[in-house]
């Protein structure tokens, strides 16, 4: 615990203060991250039958959550951003007079934390102290969001010594939405759904989370901070804020590269970011390093090169469909110190999810702690159920992972699930040209998301779509600027891992093997990969890519790199959107056009 009487960041004394009066909490605790604590709240949680502690031989440092079966995601038609005019949010966003805004949420805030304790979490998105970190703090009802917050950020003491007197921080304020009147109100997983509301303040820099527990909507560090509020900043700074991961590649000769990429969700991404060569590379000397699975602050230096940092500490990772065959990286990131939500708890007191074995478990307790059988007609864990996994538990963490400067990106890498017309790769001619490729990007809806009817495409421009904490037509104008004035300009590379043949069958084995794209990327910025240029972009040539160890035909090859001129030159945005975007795009657009025509 930190002693309040220590901390001497007035405007945080006093907006903690303001809080409470406002949310009359019975207590007021303050964060210092440590093992101990998190220890004493995992056992006031498990008294409360709010937590279990799994089998400690198994997942030593584990834990496991149900939440309620109405608080299982992010709710976007909840999630707002309310800048000073409707314009500013722009035609992607929910948007609300924030005047008005703040009435609302400020009669629901009031008394909202009556006989909770409100937790005062100080936390650092990057490094502490580092010149490209931010600093944040949140005051939550929830317990476990403050066990949560210290796996995905880094809550110390330390980051009030970074704010000092007069430093600036970004106020997050959270409540499940639930007072505590009588005894039955303390529910294992208290939230309110009928009024819910993740909203933002992006002048003000200021976010309000309301009656959700759940990761994006009450973990404020990650989406409402590290990219909403966060890409904001990057507008009025001149650097960027963006939904993707960052790996890093070292070639046979010991070069070495770093790469970002943008995929919109159930593409894949933590998987990518901990892709393992196929062993034939491995033997030549192929190696793939995660700095990040899911955002990247990305800043011009001095040098004229683009760098990126991961601001996360941890992976809040989708549990279903990660094994030791698809992703054996994440599978030990979360052996040890991993909060589990809404997986299934097997009869030793461990976990298991849909993909996670060959074979089913007899029993199993569901997420809804229900008895579970393979003849059970539901899934055992709920699609969305996550982990959240130190990142210092990751096998393929890179050793730059945490470098105060970041780490500099040689290409950026999109892309959607496409299974038709669109080729496995091809790569940008310029920053702009890559800049549209990102705005036009889409990916077919799978029958995880619930919303849009599963085997259509939907737009979501650079992956940004629930993200842009400002117009999505301003934000992709920002990145066209932010290409200028580069001595390395990284290029942009569409890539497709999920083409299906005529008969259904996905094409391109993906995993591992995306790694052979991997390589021509990289040695297409080396110069030392050859490539031919289409209509769309440069594409590698048969010769181009690594099949050491793959049998794949050269037919097969040019079925999978094929293009069709009216799935590539689709334009996905809606209207309001496409009219409003930067001329440079619309311009890319006609030249598209013209060249396939
Ligand atoms: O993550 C995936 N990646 C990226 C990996 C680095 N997935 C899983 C998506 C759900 C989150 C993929 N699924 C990928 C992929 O590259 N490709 C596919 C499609 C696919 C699925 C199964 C096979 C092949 C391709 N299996 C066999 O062919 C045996
Ligand atoms: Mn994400």
């Amino acid at each position: 615990m930190i002693d309040p009487k220590n901390v001497k960041n007035k405007a945080l004394v006093d907006w903690v203060a303001k809080v409470a009066e406002l949310t009359t909490p019975d207590n007021i605790y303050w964060c210092d991250g440590s093992q101990e604590e998190a220890d004493k709240l995992f056992n006031e949680m498990i008294a409360k039958d709010a937590c279990v502690k799994l089998n400690q031989e198994k997942r030593p440092g584990c834990y496991y959550f149900r939440s309620d079966p109405r608080d299982v995601a992010r709710v976007e038609s909840r999630t707002f951003i309310c800048s000073k005019t409707k314009n500013d949010a722009g035609p992607t966003n929910n948007w609300m007079d924030p005047k008005e805004m703040k009435e609302k949420l400020n009669g629901l805030f009031k008394g909202c934390m009556k006989g909770r304790t409100m937790y005062v979490i100080p936390f650092s998105m990057g490094p502490i102290g580092g010149p490209i970190s931010q600093v944040g703090v949140e005051l939550t009802d929830s317990a476990y969001v403050v066990v949560s917050m210290r796996i995905m950020a880094r809550v110390s003491p330390k980051v009030l010594d970074v704010l000092g007197e007069n430093g600036k921080f970004i106020p997050c304020l959270h409540s499940v939405g639930v007072p505590i009147n009588k005894p039955e109100d303390d529910v294992k997983w208290p939230c309110n759904p009928e009024n819910t509301y993740v909203v933002h303040f992006p002048e003000e820099r200021l976010i309000m989370s309301f009656g959700s527990g759940y990761g994006g909507n009450a973990l404020l560090g990650k989406k409402c901070l590290s990219l909403r509020i966060a890409s904001v900043m990057g507008r009025d700074e001149g650097w960027l804020a963006e939904h993707m991961l960052i790996l890093g590649v070292k070639d046979p000769k010991g070069n070495k590269a770093y790469v970002t990429g943008a995929f919109p969700s159930a593409c894949g991404k933590t998987n990518f970011a901990m892709l393992i060569p196929p062993a034939a590379m491995q033997k030549k000397g192929w190696k793939v390093t995660t700095v990040g699975d899911d955002i990247a602050w990305i800043k011009p230096a001095a040098d004229g090169k683009l760098y990126a940092i991961n601001p996360e500490n941890g992976f809040f990772g989708v549990a279903p469909g990660t094994s030791m065959d698809t992703n054996p990286n994440a599978m030990l990131s979360c052996a040890k110190n991993t909060i589990f939500t809404n997986v299934a708890l097997t009869d030793d007191g461990d976990v298991w999810w849909e993909g996670m074995t060959k074979e089913k478990p007899a029993h199993l307790i569901d997420w809804h702690g229900k008895d579970w059988t393979p003849a059970s007609e539901t899934p055992a864990a709920h699609p969305n159920s996550r982990f959240a996994a130190p990142i210092e538990n990751c096998p393929s963490l890179d050793e730059n992972w945490e470098k105060l400067d970041g780490v500099p990106i040689s290409a950026i890498v999109i892309g959607g699930r496409r299974p038709k017309g669109i080729p496995l790769v091809y790569e940008s001619f310029n920053w702009t040209h890559g800049v549209y490729l990102g705005a036009m990007m889409g990916s077919e809806v799978t029958a995880a998301a619930t919303d849009v009817k599963a085997g259509t495409l939907r737009s979501d421009p650079m992956a940004m779509l629930p993200f842009a904490g400002y117009n999505m037509a301003q934000y992709l104008g920002h990145l066209v600027k932010m290409g200028k004035n580069l001595s390395m300009t990284p290029r942009f590379y569409h890539v497709n891992w999920f083409r299906k043949s005529a008969e259904g069958k996905f094409m391109w084995p993906g995993f591992g093997d995306n790694a052979r794209v991997l390589a021509w990327i990289m040695q297409r910025q080396n110069g030392e990969a050859k490539g031919r240029e289409t209509a769309i972009g440069f594409v590698p040539n048969y010769e181009d890519i690594d099949f050491d160890g793959l049998e794949y035909s050269k037919d097969t090859f040019e079925e999978l790199m094929s293009y069709d001129a009216e799935t590539v030159s689709a334009q996905p945005l809606k209207e309001e959107l496409y009219e409003q975007l930067p001329n440079a795009l619309k311009i890319e657009r006609e030249a598209l056009l013209e060249r396939l025509s």
